[in-house]
């Protein structure tokens, strides 16, 4: 019963689903979240904060932190984990240089664990970590010449070791938001489905 309601609580759009945008600088996460929010099928509401937009797609609602990319900040990646259902890793579908480094922050990210503080006589805290995360890579700009495509991102970045969680890489552009429709179906389908 209670899996029951929480499925239809997804689908009546009762709960904010959080959801953080990570990428190295330039990758054009900006962008997408512009693109998300410009949609003519996503229904918007006005900005919370300066990196929080909510989307909403047929009544599922996404809160969407755009997560500063240069090496500055990566550091602080990890205090948005908490609570959060999907990461989007957005790659600069050019960058061949960098994606090594993509690679080394996806997986140090997927392996981050916080153990709250834990109380006995309290219940248990909710997991920091991302530990049932889903991870959507959108393979960005593929307008441009000599891009890589999704299927020789996945290779690179090793994503067939992610085993413990659901993941799917989208060609995109976010210039023309071609791709970025059916992310948006595949985010919605993994919280529907959990
Ligand atoms: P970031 O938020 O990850 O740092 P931005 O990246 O969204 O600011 O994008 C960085 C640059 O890449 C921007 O160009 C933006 O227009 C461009 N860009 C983003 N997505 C695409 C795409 O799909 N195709 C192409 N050709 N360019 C893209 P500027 O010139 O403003 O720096």
């Amino acid at each position: 019963m209670g899996l029951l309601l929480t499925k239809l609580m997804a689908v009546f759009g009762d709960k904010d689903h959080k959801v953080i945008i990570v990428g190295l600088d330039n990758a054009g996460k900006t962008t997408i979240l512009y693109q998300f929010l410009t949609k003519e099928t996503v229904q918007t509401s006005p900005t919370i904060g300066s990196n929080v937009e909510e989307i909403s797609v047929r009544k599922t609602r996404f809160l969407v932190w755009d997560i500063g990319g240069q090496e500055s900040l990566r550091a602080t990646w990890n205090s948005y984990f908490c609570n959060t259902e999907i990461v989007i890793l957005v790659v600069d579908s050019t960058d061949r240089e960098r994606l090594n480094v993509t690679k080394e922050e996806l997986h140090c990210m997927l392996a981050h664990e916080l153990a709250p503080p834990h109380h006995a006589a309290l219940p248990p805290p909710p997991p920091q970590d991302l530990h049932e995360a889903a991870v959507l890579v959108l393979a960005n700009k593929q307008d441009m010449k000599g891009s890589m495509t999704a299927a020789e991102i996945s290779r690179s970045l090793t994503l067939g070791a992610i085993t413990a969680r659901p993941w799917h890489v989208q060609a995109c552009c976010a210039l023309t938001g071609e791709g970025l429709p059916a992310s948006l179906d595949w985010m919605r389908s993994r919280v529907v489905a959990n």
